[in-house]
């Protein structure tokens, strides 16, 4: 069976506050039909894909807030998107806002799911990093809840069996921590799919704003090559509701290096042909974790915490 997937990273560009879901799936679907014809088998969508980058508001209404959320998967909306993507024969990933209520209550996620050529859900992610706060912070030109809208994913960090390779999925500030590609490394993960809304202006920090390309990079790029991994990198990028927001979308190769990169800020597929086998050399070499890790080390680190630094 062949290990070379063709994936297609399916930049956004902004979604209006007023767009509507059905809008915003007819723009996912002409992704998907320019996927097909440039031969992908694959899609990868960003983060919070079907709506407006909601947590840049203050709501307390809890009607106002549900209305970003998706009650199952697929809905009534995003069922045209399913039905194309199987007619085609394109599996995808795509991160949605998703409301779960059970005799616990109520529970929203910011997930991302996979979905195999035949339709089917075969993977599931809850977004572990939230960044961001959970009160109003008026002195900020714009907020960011996720820590008020969502709690932390309960999932852990799984890596499933799909497309002829071991996938995980991972979502947006989820990218900058090492232990994100780690855990899934430690799997043998061989494609991390991640989808991201990364404003450019970052308020408690704006020093780092003319960074914010630079380190969308250098992170997946690193998580990529110390884990001898694929890593798609996916942005909703462009000036939406104001806040201008990172694109850059990117597919990494196990080696580092960027094989396809998003020349604009709006909708926009770029392709790569991934061939999982390329992770082998890294996996078995370098980044051999069974034979080079040192885990007692670390450990004993970590059991120094309270101990004096050494003269
Ligand atoms: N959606 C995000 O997780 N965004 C963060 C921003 C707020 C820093 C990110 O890490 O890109």
């Amino acid at each position: 069976m062949s290990r070379i997937v063709t994936v297609g990273a399916a930049q956004l560009g902004p979604i209006a506050r007023a767009e509507g879901r059905a809008e915003v799936v007819e723009r996912l679907i002409a992704l998907l039909r320019q996927a097909k014809a440039m031969g992908c088998d694959l899609v990868v969508f960003p983060e919070l894909a079907l709506t407006s980058f909601f947590p840049r508001w203050f709501m307390t209404d809890e009607a106002q807030i549900d209305a970003y959320f998706e009650r199952e998967m697929p809905g009534p909306q995003t069922r045209p998107l399913f039905a194309e993507a199987q007619r085609l024969g394109l599996g995808f990933c795509l991160g949605y806002a998703e409301l779960v209520e059970d005799a616990s209550g109520k529970h929203r996620f910011n997930t991302a799911i996979l979905v195999d050529a035949e339709g089917r859900i075969v993977g599931k992610y809850r977004k572990v990093h939230l960044p961001g706060h959970a009160e109003h912070e008026p002195w900020r030109r714009f907020q960011h809840l996720e820590k008020r809208y969502f709690e932390i994913g309960n999932l852990g960090f799984p890596v499933y069996r799909a497309f002829g390779g071991l996938v995980g999925m991972c979502i947006c500030n989820d990218r900058r921590w090492p232990e994100t590609y780690r855990v899934m490394g430690l799997q043998g993960v061989e494609l991390v799919l991640v989808g991201y809304n990364t404003p450019l202006h970052n308020p408690p920090a704006p020093e780092h704003d003319h960074l914010s390309a630079f380190h969308n990079h250098l992170v997946m790029q690193a998580g990529a090559y110390q884990n001898g991994t694929f890593v798609v990198g996916v942005a909703k990028g462009g000036t939406e509701e104001g806040v201008p927001s990172l694109a850059g979308s990117a597919i990494i190769a196990p080696s580092g290096e960027i094989v396809a990169q998003a020349a604009s800020l709006g909708d926009e597929l770029i392709v790569a042909r991934c061939d999982l086998d390329l992770t082998r050399s890294y996996k078995e070499t370098i980044f051999n974790f069974a034979q080079h890790r040192v885990p007692e080390a670390y450990r004993l680190i970590t059991e120094r915490k309270g101990a004096q630094p050494p003269e």
